[in-house]
């Protein structure tokens, strides 16, 4: 149905209208957007190709990966995967006391004959998944139905064998008599249920804050600020122009088809409407620089130990060999720091991002402006990080994890149990969305998943716009480290029952495209 939708006409004209000169406010409280008023003004190095328009528009693939999730998406494990290695890698923090909203006592949870959940979570085993991000959000009315989201808290523990398995799941952030922790030793359906709610809460945080803002949005501040403060000529460009490619289009498309008025989102969502603005206000406010620094990120959240996380391995990995390829890129440029403190066009590129992006909140870490090569050298790896690896790791999974409706309901339309033992399979069915509203969301993320066939593989530069000597054996040797890791990926997925391969470099874009 989505696909009808985006092959009218209508879209057809639309999408030659277009301008990105100009800084625009979509909303007050997110990051600023390209203005777009006018026909065809986009530089066609940033204009989708003729074969990438109709193949949005047009192509199907089939993807198996949701027959694996039907199998699996009742088990307590996968669940807990996902939080490693789906498409939402990003909520889970290692707990080392409890938040005093969960109040789980020590005799509430069975942990596997690991002790108490004290001495589990001095031993670090313990982790927090919280969506106070959603709490209080006004969900949507769909097919003139209220609908319902949820701002769950949950438990996981890390057996002996490796498994990160949910202990504990609260589904509302105030602790009530008619707010039950649920546990995995309650009746199927009741735990079943619980986990139902988190899933579909997981949908929204994931593609409001950590998909749409902390990829797209950003991708876009990155992408205008460099096209109005730095020339063609300067450094800082060539390096990241081909990181932009097509991310004002795609995220131009978002906006009209997804989340406004008559958007997918907006209207077949339980975040969509009012929702979607606050999820988004409030993720901006609480989005740091560390986090989005993947070295940065892990530590702070206390997961560098957690087995089975390909996302934090790969990512890591993926981090260092751009960080190497900047840093060599850069400081052939930038020979010492006032050479950096004196370039005005960088200093203009960062400091709109740090208003129109960040709107100039201090408390996120962001820098307004650069005065040494090493903090210059780690924001732009941030940068390419963000557009290339971050978002695919974030993006590619959403049919394979979604493909499934129960394992990704993006709307539910009956309240969650408020005490035990009362929820049946009808209940269950009852609660998962309409049909139609299912087909809109799947046909969606079906389309958003897809890779495309003039798709370019993070670190080829087909345009060529580096001619010195050094940059382009810097180039060379960054393709040559990130094939290696391609094939460390690739050997690693031989013994893995889900392979993991969103932040493969050759799977991966070098820019957020989709
Ligand atoms: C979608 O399905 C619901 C429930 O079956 C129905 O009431 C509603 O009219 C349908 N909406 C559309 C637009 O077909
Ligand atoms: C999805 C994917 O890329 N799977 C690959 C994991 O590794 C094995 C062995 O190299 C390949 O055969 C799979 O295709
Ligand atoms: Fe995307």
């Amino acid at each position: 149905m989505a696909v009808t939708l985006v092959c009218s006409p209508k879209f057809l004209t639309s999408l030659l209208f277009y301008i990105y000169s100009s800084w625009d406010v979509y909303a007050k409280g997110i990051p600023h957007c390209m203005e777009a008023t006018d026909p065809c003004s986009l530089p066609c190095e940033i204009r989708f190709s003729f074969t990438k328009n109709t193949e949005f528009l047009y192509t199907f693939n089939s993807v198996h990966f949701p027959d694996y999730v039907h199998k699996h998406w009742k088990e307590d494990a996968f669940f807990g995967y996902q939080y490693l290695n789906g498409v939402n890698p990003m909520l889970i923090r290692r707990c080392s006391a409890l938040p005093d909203n969960f109040p789980v006592a020590d005799d509430m949870v069975f942990l596997h004959d690991q002790g108490s959940l004290r001495k589990e979570m001095e031993r670090g085993k313990i982790f927090l998944c919280d969506y106070k991000l959603l709490d209080g959000v006004k969900a949507n009315t769909i097919n003139l139905k209220k609908q319902f989201l949820m701002a769950p808290l949950i438990l996981l523990h890390e057996t002996p064998d490796d498994k990160l398995m949910p202990i504990a799941i609260q589904l509302k952030q105030t602790p009530a008599d008619d707010n039950p922790i649920f546990f995995p030793t309650d009746s199927e359906y009741d735990w079943l249920m619980a986990k139902i709610f988190v899933r579909s809460a997981d949908f929204s945080a994931h593609q409001l804050n950590v998909h749409l803002l902390r990829t797209h949005l950003l991708a876009e501040v990155f992408a205008v600020s460099l096209l109005r403060n730095v020339p063609m000529v300067h450094p800082l460009y060539k390096l990241l122009i081909p990181h932009t490619r097509y991310t004002l289009q795609i995220n131009y498309l978002a906006r009209r088809l997804l989340i406004s008025e008559t958007g997918v989102f907006t209207q077949f969502a339980a975040s969509g409407g009012e929702g979607i603005m606050t999820i988004l206000k409030r993720s901006l406010s609480s989005m740091t620089y560390s986090s989005l620094c993947i070295p940065d990120d892990i530590v702070e959240r206390g997961v560098e130990a957690l087995p089975n996380f390909y996302y934090r391995d790969d990512g890591l990995k993926l981090w260092d060999i751009i960080h190497r390829f900047v840093e060599g890129v850069l400081s052939f440029y930038y020979k010492n720091d006032a050479e950096v403190e004196k370039d005005s066009e960088l200093q203009k590129w960062i400091s709109d991002i740090f208003e129109h992006g960040f709107l100039s909140q201090t408390g996120t870490g962001i820098p307004e402006s650069f005065t040494t090569v090493v903090e210059l050298v780690k924001f732009v790896t941030m940068v390419i990080f963000t557009c290339s690896g971050q978002h695919s790791a974030v993006n590619t999974g959403q049919y394979d994890y979604g493909g499934w409706m129960p394992n990704t309901p993006i709307s539910l339309q009956l309240p969650p149990p408020t005490t035990k033992g009362k929820t049946s399979k009808a209940t269950m069915l009852q609660t998962f969305p309409d049909v139609n509203t299912t087909v809109q969301g799947m046909a969606t993320m079906w389309l958003l998943s897809k890779q495309s066939s003039d798709f370019v593989p993070l670190g080829q530069y087909p345009e060529g716009h580096f001619s010195e000597k050094i940059p382009c054996k810097l180039i060379k040797d960054f393709q040559g480290e990130l094939e290696g890791l391609s094939a460390d990926i690739k050997a690693r997925n031989e013994s893995l029952e889900v392979p993991y391969t969103y932040m493969d470099p050759r799977e991966l874009e070098n820019s957020v495209a989709i």
